[in-house]
């Protein structure tokens, strides 16, 4: 009965276009919050800062995986391009830990490829899980923690080619490989990071298309969702399985991408009811299942979902936060395009056209900490697309006044990683996104820093 009515009064807002504030929103009004301040104060001692990267974005040759498959299908990436080389990380190591240093940060998140560790199912490549010990050990030799990112974005293809998400053998598989990476890495590394961005992966792979496996279908978003979760749940029981003791305690949790969702016009009921509803899906459906056991949502006619998951309850020692942009969302319902999103009129744009928003990041570490009180935040990723370099001070300075006012409030927040250290293959844009603080010289891929660098510098040396 409440659905009959809740839909009538959408198509009635629809017809009429009437204001209505009768939800209960989660996403934030348009009204600005207060201007930002222009310098940050120094951070407290504990502070952490950090950059982050992913290794088929810096690692070049990832030859065994779903996206290598999919950068050779026509149109998927901008210009063509591959990711054969990317950085050329191992060939650079020393060269970026040197920049690290002098950054002066004290922890580098990186990921290990699941698809180079085990090219072939139960096949482990021990040479492999050995180079990223190697790294491990540079970084502890060079004052700088290590924060393991077990997937980012990529399968093997053998995984792949059994459905990938949609394989219900996919939580074990991912467990077996965790098994294998956290024995032999041990007690080198404490922070760990089960699974990047799981909401980026189901938008950009099973609703826009722009990710393997190139799916359109908001009705397909529910079981590699599940999957996701249980693979979450099962590589975070098994690492604490074989690292906690007396002396060791690691902490293991997700970095989630999350947004700001708002109505793209204020005035329209069904646009806030698609900002409302797109909030709890992206955001908060998945960060509640790993608190909770439960993994649901609903939006009428568009996807839907009910799984108990018991095995997560309780499965974050941290939440990570990956924060880029706001959206504006509005749904048509009689459209074959049934939601769409849109940049505020007139905002202040990074390359990539999404919008700078360094409030919504505010605005979200003040609702995680809301809904979860006790737990500790990391914020894992933020950064810009910005090739000629005259946003990226201003954009890592308000996001990290943001931070400090966030921090001065009372919210747990460990530390903040910038994205990335150098221009990497940023997926379906090819290297024609710019997001490192190290532009490449094309030829010889010498890291080149840029001014906004600097500046990150100044700040974590204040
Ligand atoms: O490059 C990506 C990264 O892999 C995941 N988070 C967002 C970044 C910028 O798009």
């Amino acid at each position: 009965m409440k659905s009959v009515v809740l839909m009538t009064m959408i198509f009635l807002s629809f017809l009429v276009n009437l204001p209505f504030s009768g939800f209960n929103c989660t996403y934030t009004s348009s009204a600005r919050a207060e201007p930002i301040q222009q310098k940050t104060d120094a951070f407290p001692k504990s502070f952490r800062f950090c950059v982050s990267t992913a290794a088929h974005q810096i690692e070049g040759n990832n030859i065994h995986s779903d996206w290598w498959e999919w950068e050779q299908l026509p149109g998927k990436i901008k210009n063509g391009h591959t990711s054969l080389v990317a950085t050329d990380s191992w060939n650079h190591l020393d060269e970026d830990i040197a920049n690290m240093k002098w950054l002066g940060i004290s922890l580098y998140r990186f990921s290990i490829e699941w698809a180079k560790i085990e090219p072939e199912e139960g096949v482990f490549e021990e040479t492999v899980l050995q180079q990223y010990i190697t790294l491990i050990d540079k970084l502890h030799a060079a004052g700088i923690e290590p924060m393991v990112t077990l997937y980012h974005f990529t399968l093997p293809t053998w995984v792949a080619k059994k459905g990938g998400w949609e394989w219900d053998g996919i939580p074990r598989a991912f467990e077996k490989f965790t098994e294998f990476a956290v024995k032999k890495i041990n007690t080198r590394v404490k922070l760990w990071i089960t699974l990047n961005e799981p909401m980026s992966i189901i938008t950009a792979g099973y609703i826009s298309t722009i990710f393997p496996p190139g799916k359109n279908d908001m009705n397909s978003i529910g079981v590699p969702m599940t999957l996701m979760v249980k693979a979450h749940a099962l590589s975070y029981h098994k690492i604490h399985k074989i690292l906690d003791s007396e002396t060791f305690k690691p902490e293991v949790g997700l970095a989630h991408h999350l947004r700001v969702f708002e109505p793209e016009n204020r005035f329209s009921l069904l646009d806030h009811y698609a900002a409302h509803k797109i909030d709890y899906i992206f955001n908060w459906a998945i960060p509640d299942a790993l608190k909770n056991g439960t993994l649901k949502f609903s939006m009428p006619f568009i996807a839907k979902l009910d799984e108990e998951i018991p095995e997560a309850i309780n499965t974050q020692d941290f939440f990570g936060l990956n924060y880029y942009s706001r959206d504006l969302v509005s749904l048509h319902p009689f459209a074959k395009e049934k939601l769409t999103r849109a940049v505020a009129p007139g905002a202040e744009v990074q390359d990539l056209g999404w919008e700078i928003y360094p409030e919504g990041m505010g605005e979200i570490l003040d609702e995680i900490h809301e809904r979860y009180p006790s737990q500790k935040i990391w914020i894992t990723e933020n950064g810009i697309a910005d090739q000629s370099d005259e946003k990226r001070a201003n954009f890592i300075q308000q996001h990290l006044a943001v931070t400090q006012k966030a921090l001065k409030s009372g919210i747990p927040i460990e530390g903040y990683c910038h994205w990335t250290l150098n221009d990497n293959f940023e997926w379906a844009e090819g290297y024609t996104a710019h997001f490192g603080l190290f532009s490449l010289e094309p030829k010889t891929l010498k890291r080149i820093p840029r001014a906004s660098a600097k500046a990150f510098s100044d700040i974590i040396h204040q």
